[in-house]
């Protein structure tokens, strides 16, 4: 018996194979019965009779001859434009599934992220915080990140070829590029945009959403196409996100050698009340030993930032020090926006460094008069420990609601 019932349905799915919803509606006044007619369901609304019917194509052909149908057609299906950003669900930095942040075999771990759906019952940040971000420039026209972008309204209204605002930058509309010596910070690379997605990509129920839903980041290029910048690029840009009155920086460059000129060019910063967050580096070795600079500059505004897996321990590659790693962050797989509105995923402490400064930048938006200090020791005392991450930095990763709550 179960095995000729087993027969029978399969042959009801292939005679059914051409098979559609159709939607009816009645004319007023007369009745719909076909018994050859699969009635999937019927109602009716304060102006007519309905029904949804399972035909094929002859039937539809003889359906709309028949007098008692005002009209048919295809019961169309709608997709939502929009009741989340469509990727948020890979954004494990920002609410690990487990899934997201591993697969089905080596799942991560559910709730190690940066706490961030709780903190947005606080806050999701304000056009207030102006955030650096200095890097290979960034896609300002990237269809998620556009409106997060901070405009220099003195140049984009001013005359072409004059410094309308005096700061010896002529045109600087959306920011400058000191690896080309030139006014446009647009990104070649795609590091430096998927950095600003991190902190600021606008929770606009399309792509991805940022740590903070409204920011203005000011990209500032001084790494080229390739990634590489000099010293010289750097101290320019620190001086020129100075001179713009950020907030905070997010770097998430550096490489070996010590440099007065870069311990004077942050120095500056600090002395500006600038929180300046850097990237601990890839290179899984010991930052309290072997220095990378910015990061493991020994001046109190700098944050230096480890990456951490879905799992909540060191990433492979991570920096770490428990005097020099100030916290861990995301920096595996972290899905972000990249140029031409397109969307990756990337790794490095490069990935987590944004995240703290899009932290920063939620706890400037809840508290704007915190000073530097004050947003350091938030940072670094409201902490998860996950794998043991204490033993790699002075605390562990950051929970922004938190922080937020202090
Ligand atoms: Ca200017
Ligand atoms: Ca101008
Ligand atoms: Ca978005």
């Amino acid at each position: 018996m179960i095995k000729f019932m087993s027969i029978m349905l399969a042959l009801f799915i292939s005679l059914n194979i051409n098979a559609a919803e159709y939607l009816i509606k009645i004319k007023e006044g007369a009745s719909f019965t076909d018994k050859s007619i699969k009635i999937n369901s019927s109602f009716s609304l304060s102006y007519g009779e309905f029904a949804v019917i399972d035909i094929n194509e002859s039937e539809l052909k003889s359906l709309k001859q028949r007098e008692e149908i005002e009209y048919i057609e295809p019961n169309y299906t709608y997709t939502a434009f929009g009741i989340e950003d469509s990727d948020y669900d890979k954004q494990w930095g920002l609410k690990n599934t487990g899934r997201n942040s591993g697969n089905i075999f080596f799942p991560g771990k559910k709730g190690v992220d940066i706490n961030a759906e709780k903190a947005w019952t606080i806050t999701t940040g304000s056009n207030e915080v102006k955030i650096a971000v200095i890097d290979t420039g960034v896609d300002y026209n990237h269809i998620d990140l556009k409106n997060n972008i901070l405009i220099n309204d003195l140049e984009m209204n001013g005359i072409e070829g004059v410094d309308d605002d005096g700061n010896g930058y002529v045109d600087d509309i959306y920011g400058y590029d000191f690896a080309n010596q030139d006014n446009d910070p647009m990104d070649g690379h795609g590091h430096g945009t998927h950095c600003a997605g991190v902190i600021g990509a606008s929770h606009n129920n399309l792509g991805i959403r940022g740590v903070m839903a409204n920011v203005k980041i000011l990209p500032i290029q001084f790494l080229t196409k390739s990634g590489r910048g000099t010293l010289e690029g750097a101290v320019k840009a620190i001086d020129y996100a100075i001179q713009r009155e950020v907030d905070i920086m997010s770097n998430s460059w550096g490489g070996g050698g010590e440099s007065v000129a870069l311990n004077e060019a942050v120095a500056r910063a600090e002395k500006a009340g600038i929180l300046f967050v850097a990237a601990a580096g890839n290179s899984n070795s010991d930052n309290d030993k072997v220095p990378t600079v910015p990061a493991t500059i020994r001046i109190d505004n700098v944050v230096s930032v480890g990456a951490m897996d879905g799992k909540g321990k060191k990433a492979s590659f991570s920096n770490y020090g428990k005097e020099t790693v100030h916290v861990f962050a995301p920096g595996v797989k972290i899905y972000s926006t990249v140029p031409n509105n397109n969307y990756k995923k990337m790794s490095g402490t490069s990935m987590a460094c944004p995240f703290i400064a899009g932290v920063a930048g939620l706890l400037l938006a809840n508290e704007p008069n915190l000073t530097y200090q004050e947003l350091k020791s938030r940072l670094m005392s409201h902490v998860h420990s996950g794998e043991n991450l204490n033993t790699y930095s002075t605390s562990g990763y950051t929970d922004a609601f938190k922080a937020l709550k202090n």
